[in-house]
C-alpha cells in the first residue's frame, strides 16, 4: 500500500506530500500518523530549514474522511467528534504554528473543510489556479474545525468568514486570492516548481528571525499594542545576537549576497 503522506528533503526543504489521491487526499488515521512522522522529523532536524505542504493528484485535501472516520454518523449513531479534533487535528494546528521553520501551503487542488484549514495554518499560502475552497462542514452539519473559526475572520474579514462558513459555498483560487485567502496563484502547469522555488527560497533565509516572525503574528492576535511592541522587543534583541543578523549586515557593506545558516547565537 502506498505512504500516505510523502516525505522528502531537498535543498533543506522538507516536502511532506498528503497521499491519498483517490480519496482526494481526506484526512485518516493513516494521514494523521504520518504527518506526526513528518512534523517530529522536521521539528529536530537542522538540515531542515523549511516546509512544503502539498497534496497528490487533483485534490489537496478534502477534509476528514467521511467514510471512513464520519460514516454511519445518524441520530442512532452520534459520536464525540471533539475527540478526534483533541487527538489529531488540534495537536497539528498547533505543531504547525509553533513550528520554528515556515511553512509554504500549497493548494495544488480542492481544499474543504478541515483539509483548507490546514492549509491556513500554514505561513504562507498559495494555490494553483485551478484550485478551489470550500469550508464544507455546514453540508453535514458541522462547524469549521482545525483552527476555521480563527484563522478566517483575521484573514479575510468576518463577514466574509461568517458567510463561507455557514453557506459552505465552494469559491474558486481568484476568489480565494481577491478575499486575502492566499498570497499567489501560479498556472497549474508550474505550480508545483513555483511552490519549490518559494520554499526553497525561505529555506536560505535567516531561519531564527523566521521563526521570531512565526512568534509575533502568533501572539500578535491577543496581544495589544503595549504587549506586542514588548515582545518585539525581546525578539529582536535575540535577533541582534544571531550569526545570521551579522551576515546581513556585513552582507550589505561588502555589497554581496548574504550566506545564511540559518544558527542561532
Ligand atoms: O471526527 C472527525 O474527524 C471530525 C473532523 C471533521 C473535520 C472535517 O473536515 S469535516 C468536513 C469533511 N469534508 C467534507 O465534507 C468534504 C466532502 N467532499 C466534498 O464535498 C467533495 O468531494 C469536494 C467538494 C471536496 C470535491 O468534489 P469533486 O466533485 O471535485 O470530487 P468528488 O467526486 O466529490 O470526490 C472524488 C472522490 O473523492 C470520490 O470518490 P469516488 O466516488 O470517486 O470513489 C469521493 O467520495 C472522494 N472524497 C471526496 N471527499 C472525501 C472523499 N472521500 C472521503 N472523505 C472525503 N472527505
Amino acid at each position: 500500500m502506498a505512504e500516505a503522506v510523502l516525505f522528502e528533503v531537498k535543498d533543506e526543504v522538507a516536502i511532506v506530500t498528503l497521499n491519498r489521491p483517490e480519496r482526494l487526499n481526506a484526512l485518516n488515521e493513516d494521514i494523521h500518523v504520518g504527518l506526526r512522522a513528518a512534523f517530529e522529523r522536521i521539528e529536530h532536524d537542522d538540515g531542515i530549514r523549511a516546509v512544503l505542504l502539498t497534496g497528490a493528484g487533483r485534490g489537496f485535501c478534502a477534509g476528514a474522511d467521511l467514510l471512513q472516520s464520519l460514516v454511519g454518523a445518524s441520530a442512532a449513531d452520534t459520536r464525540d467528534l471533539g475527540a478526534a479534533l483533541e487527538k489529531d487535528y488540534n495537536p497539528l494546528v498547533r505543531r504547525m504554528r509553533a513550528l520554528k521553520k515556515p511553512i509554504v501551503a500549497a493548494v495544488n487542488g480542492v481544499a474543504a473543510g478541515a483539509g483548507l484549514n490546514l492549509a491556513l495554518a500554514g505561513d504562507i499560502v498559495i494555490a494553483a489556479k485551478s484550485a478551489n475552497f470550500t469550508q464544507a462542514f455546514i453540508r453535514i452539519g458541522l462547524i469549521p474545525d482545525a483552527g476555521g473559526t480563527y484563522f478566517l475572520p483575521r484573514l479575510i474579514g468576518e463577514a466574509r468568514a461568517r458567510a463561507l462558513a455557514m453557506l459552505g459555498e465552494t469559491i474558486t483560487a481568484e476568489q480565494a486570492f481577491a478575499f486575502g485567502l492566499v498570497y499567489k496563484l501560479f498556472d497549474d502547469a508550474s505550480f508545483h516548481e513555483e511552490a519549490l522555488k518559494i520554499a526553497t527560497d525561505l529555506a536560505k533565509k535567516p531561519t531564527q528571525a523566521l521563526a521570531a516572525i512565526k512568534t509575533a503574528f502568533n501572539a500578535s492576535a491577543g496581544n495589544d499594542l503595549d504587549a506586542q511592541l514588548d515582545l518585539e522587543r525581546d525578539l529582536q534583541r535575540e535577533m541582534g545576537y544571531t550569526p545570521d543578523f551579522a551576515e546581513g549586515v556585513a552582507a550589505f557593506v561588502e555589497k554581496r549576497p548574504a550566506r545564511f545558516t540559518g544558527k542561532a547565537r
